[in-house]
């Protein structure tokens, strides 16, 4: 792929997305917005991509949205472009998404990682949302995200002092599923992906979709959503194929349909 800003890679069933603007620290420019949805897209509708990992450097995962870039920007032009607008596409990708999160991950690098659906970090991951000290707040759903994960007192020190937390209490937070070693990070992700991969991407796409219910409706709303699914997915194959391994006592072999 003709990408300048990513680095794509297949692993079997996952696909690799490494955030490369190393200068920058990955700050997310336009460009690299446009090529990290575009990837995360077409991953989604290809049927051999059960998982995708999204990475940066030892150093930082995304020091932030490139302040470079958006320093003279105006109203009239953030509003006019509705400029972040897009993510709404990369939230909306099906296919299971991991952020894979060693060093910073910076206003916008750290919502990045909380648009994902869960994040694995690395035992020297730094989060945080300091846009308060820049004279801006979070753009892309931080406030929002942040606080639904880690609750209000903490979001709220966050947000209003900009201040970093540690892999440590992130995971303490409930902010990240899992802290690792940082030289095994990616191997980490790349095996619980690969594991996520091997299920039945349609069934995978529905339990996504239904946890992510839980966010966004009533409990009585939440609950109807997943029964409904849960009823559906008696007309899969892979339903099928599921159980009767069980039963057969061999491993599934999906067909994912
Ligand atoms: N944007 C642009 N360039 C950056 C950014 C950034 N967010 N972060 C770092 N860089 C650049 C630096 O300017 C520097 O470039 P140069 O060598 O040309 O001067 C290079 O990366 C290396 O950075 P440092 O020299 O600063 O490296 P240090 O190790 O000394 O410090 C830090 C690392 C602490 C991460 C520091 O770089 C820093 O504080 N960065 C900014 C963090 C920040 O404030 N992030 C929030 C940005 S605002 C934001 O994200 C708004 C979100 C809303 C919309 C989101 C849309 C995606």
């Amino acid at each position: 792929m003709d990408y300048e800003t990513i680095l794509t890679e297949t692993r079997g069933r996952v696909l690799l997305i490494t955030l490369n603007r190393p200068k920058a620290l990955n700050a997310i420019n336009a460009q690299l917005t446009r090529e990290v949805i575009r990837a995360a897209t077409e991953a989604d509708t290809d049927p051999e991509i059960g998982c995708i990992v999204i990475t940066g450097s030892a150093k930082a995962f995304a020091a932030g949205a490139d302040i470079k870039e958006m320093q003279h920007t105006t109203y009239a032009a953030m509003y006019g472009g509705d400029r972040f607008a897009d993510w709404d596409r990369f939230t909306a990708v099906r296919t299971p998404i991991i952020a894979a999160v060693a060093g910073y991950a910076l206003g916008g690098g750290c919502e990045l990682a909380m648009m994902c659906d869960f994040i694995l970090a690395a035992d020297t991951a730094q989060f945080g949302l300091p846009e308060i000290k820049l004279g801006v707040m979070p753009g892309i759903g931080g406030s929002q995200r942040l606080t639904r994960a880690i609750g209000k007192a903490k979001a709220m020190e966050m947000c209003l002092t900009g201040r970093n937390m540690d892999a440590a209490e992130a995971e303490r937070s409930s902010l990240v599923a899992r802290v690792v070693a940082a030289d095994t990070l990616l191997d980490d992700a790349l095996r619980t992906a690969g594991t996520i991969a091997g299920m039945s991407k349609p069934i995978a796409m529905m339990t996504k979709e239904a946890v992510n219910r839980a966010d966004e409706t009533t409990l009585t709303e939440g609950i109807r959503f997943e029964r409904r699914v849960f009823h559906a997915i008696f007309a899969t194959a892979d339903q099928k194929e599921g159980m009767a391994a069980f039963v057969e006592k061999r491993p599934a072999k999906f067909t994912h349909g």
